[in-house]
């Protein structure tokens, strides 16, 4: 793709930058995102009735199934070009902050350092209950527990006997206060805003693009389609990120011969 060459000098004189991304930037690596029919089993769900907690309590067992089906998907895909071209962008710059909606984990698979998870990880769970942690040594093992007790879906908390849940942000759920704080910092600090692969609607995510317009940051969407956002934005870069992100990253930073980002 061809990008405005003022928006490659920008990115040469290496702006404090935040990135935003959401489930478009998976796309190419063959997870489905939230707007897209939801593929095979699931096709007759929203994930807004998938993912809230009022889902859980009334089926806790078709809700933890999902949430097995996306980690089976997830551990089956690979990160993609954009994914990689985002990695390649965070050692070029000084001052980067990635902000994701994935829960995949894509983002540090592909080597990027500093990931602000704002909707938590689909690869950690915990307990509905006593909120014991598996990244904590509370429940170390929870696989274990899910493999001793296979008749047990979803698994039981060894602290309290409630059920295990996904430890990821559901619809009506507050953010983590830590990631979320550092992500509206990031915002309302940077210099360059990317916002990639996001339908731009579920808050409080979707303001932070806005808040980094709002102090005179440049805004770039990367997205195949308009979203709300799309009016507003500096720079809008119609294709999949997994195509744009490379060709943006090697314009504004010639690679080093043999080391440049394939699409
Ligand atoms: C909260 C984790 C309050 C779980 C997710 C009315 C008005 C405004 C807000 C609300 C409202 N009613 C309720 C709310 C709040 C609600 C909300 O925003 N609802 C929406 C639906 C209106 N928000 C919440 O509930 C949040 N919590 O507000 O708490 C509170 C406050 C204090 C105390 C207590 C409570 C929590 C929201 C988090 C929900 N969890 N994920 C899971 O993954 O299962 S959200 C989930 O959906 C994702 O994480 C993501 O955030 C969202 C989907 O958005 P996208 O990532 O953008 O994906 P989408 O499919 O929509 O779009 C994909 C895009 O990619 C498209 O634009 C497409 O064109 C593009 N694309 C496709 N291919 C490519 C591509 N782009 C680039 N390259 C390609 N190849
Ligand atoms: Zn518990």
């Amino acid at each position: 793709m061809d990008i405005p060459s003022e928006l490659i000098q920008l990115l040469r004189k290496k702006p404090r930058t935040a990135v935003l991304t959401g489930a478009g930037i998976s796309a190419e690596s063959g997870i489905p995102t939230f707007r897209e029919a939801q593929t095979g089993l699931w096709a007759r769900y929203q994930p807004e009735d998938l993912a809230t907690p009022a889902a859980f309590e009334r089926s806790p067992r078709l809700v933890w199934e999902w949430y097995a089906w996306r980690r089976e998907l997830v551990a089956k895909a690979s990160p993609n070009a954009g994914h990689y071209a985002l990695a390649a962008l965070e050692s070029r710059l000084d001052e980067y902050c990635l902000i994701t909606q994935n829960v995949d984990g894509l983002h540090a698979r592909a080597g990027s350092r500093c990931v602000l998870e704002l909707h938590g990880s689909l690869q950690r769970v915990k307990c509905s209950r006593c909120h014991a942690a598996t990244d904590g040594e509370d429940i170390p093992d929870w696989q274990t527990i899910a493999a001793a007790h296979p008749e047990e879906i979803p698994p039981r908390c060894p602290s309290c006997g409630a059920a295990l849940r996904p430890d990821v942000v559901w619809f009506g759920e507050s953010l983590p206060g830590a990631a979320f704080q550092a992500a509206w910092q990031a915002a309302e600090t940077c210099q360059m805003f990317l916002s990639i692969g996001t339908s731009a609607l579920v808050q409080p995510a979707a303001s932070l693009p806005l808040i980094a317009l709002q102090q005179g940051a440049v805004v770039v969407e990367i997205n195949p389609s308009a979203t709300p956002l799309t009016p507003q934005v500096t720079y809008s870069l119609m294709g999949p990120s997994g195509a744009v992100l490379p060709d943006l990253v090697n314009q504004a930073f010639p690679a080093v011969a043999g080391t440049s980002l394939q699409n």
